[in-house]
């Protein structure tokens, strides 16, 4: 399997994350990245390829474009007040208050975030952008007839929405790929969301279409982030009334209540007989995982990784969460070696 990254990434390493009333740091570090390449290649991957600049004419199908301006100028904006710390936001657009864009940066970034633990920094667009064209360019490999793929991505990116950041995401990288892989001839595109969390931005970005169909498998919001998405009544609407599915879970579930969602994901999705599938794939749903509440052993992820496998689709892998720093990239390099058994 052939697998981009780009040491991009690297832009991106906020010193701080709002949890628990702390700012502490992130959870979704730079080491991140450096684990799982390096599982890849003691497991004999090949050297990850450098992707190719990402086409922003895709991006602006996934993405709005006041929300794509905000991103390249946030930390500008917020440089110019002259503030000592990282790009926070304060205050957040709730019920009865207006939607509407904001002058000042205090008040574009509450706008745009659906969730204010995420810091934004001088690289932070940069890193971004890097991360959402290797999305691209492993969906391109696909395009040019490679079975499979890994894509890398740091930052991760299924909590953006069509303009939302937060959740340590700020452009869908799975999406963009989806639509990346429709726009070379796809008609229709499964994308399956494994990672721990709901990926209410993917769900945001396809809810209303019938081409990407949309399946996510995640700790039931009313215990876990992102809280406020990712019911299992939520199925799509208008044309994409029943390309949505939800199955969130409990705390403390293990792999066989996980793997019974999983396997109904399945049947579902060769019933819908897609031409690629693209998974969403967070390792947070890891035992360890120190944000999360799964029970996954690494050798779960082995043994999913095969089920993925039998599919018998063009698989495309996003890199999403894992938090577990020490174990992300065996977790990772598990799911691909049970995919290609
Ligand atoms: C891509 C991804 O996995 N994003 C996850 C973002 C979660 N951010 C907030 C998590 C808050 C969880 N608090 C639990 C703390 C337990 N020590
Ligand atoms: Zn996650």
């Amino acid at each position: 399997m052939r697998t981009v990254a780009s040491s991009d990434h690297s832009l991106h390493f906020p010193k701080g994350e709002l949890s628990g009333g702390e700012l502490v740091r992130p959870f979704e570090c730079p080491e991140r990245w450096d684990y799982i390449a390096q599982a890849l290649s003691a497991a004999g991957y090949s050297k990850p390829e450098t992707p190719s600049a990402l086409d922003m004419g895709i991006v602006g199908k996934i993405h709005q474009q006041d929300y794509l301006n905000f991103l390249s100028q946030a930390w500008t904006l917020w440089e110019a007040e002259g503030f000592n710390g990282e790009a926070l936001p304060t205050v957040v657009p709730a019920r009865r208050m207006q939607q509407r864009e904001p002058d000042h940066i205090d008040g574009k970034l509450g706008y745009f975030a659906m969730a204010i633990e995420t810091a934004i920094t001088k690289g932070t667009y940069q890193a971004a952008l890097s991360s959402a064209a290797c999305a691209q360019s492993a969906a391109n490999l696909l395009n040019k007839g490679q079975s499979s793929a890994f894509a890398l991505c740091r930052p991760p990116g299924h909590h953006a929405g069509i303009d939302l950041y937060g959740g340590y995401c700020f452009l869908n990288n799975a999406a963009i790929a989806a639509q990346t892989l429709l726009d070379a001839g796809a008609k229709r595109i499964a994308l399956l969301d494994v990672d721990f969390h709901h990926g209410n931005g993917t769900q945001d970005i396809f809810y209303h279409r019938d081409d990407v169909f949309f399946l996510s498998l995640h700790g039931d919001p009313k215990q876990a982030f992102p809280h406020f998405l990712g019911y299992q009544d939520e199925t799509g609407s208008g044309a994409g009334d029943g390309f949505t599915i939800n199955y969130p879970l409990p705390p403390g579930s293990a792999y066989d209540v996980w793997s019974a969602a999983l396997t109904d994901a399945l049947n579902k999705i060769r019933a819908y007989s897609p031409d690629a599938l693209v998974i969403s794939l967070g390792v947070d749903t890891f035992e360890r995982d120190p944000i999360s509440f799964f029970k996954l052993t690494s050798h779960d992820f082995t043994r999913y990784g095969e089920l993925l496998g039998a599919m018998n689709l063009p698989t495309l892998f996003v890199m999403e969460g894992g938090y577990a720093v020490e174990e992300i990239g065996i977790n990772t390099c598990n799911v691909l070696n049970g995919f290609q058994m």
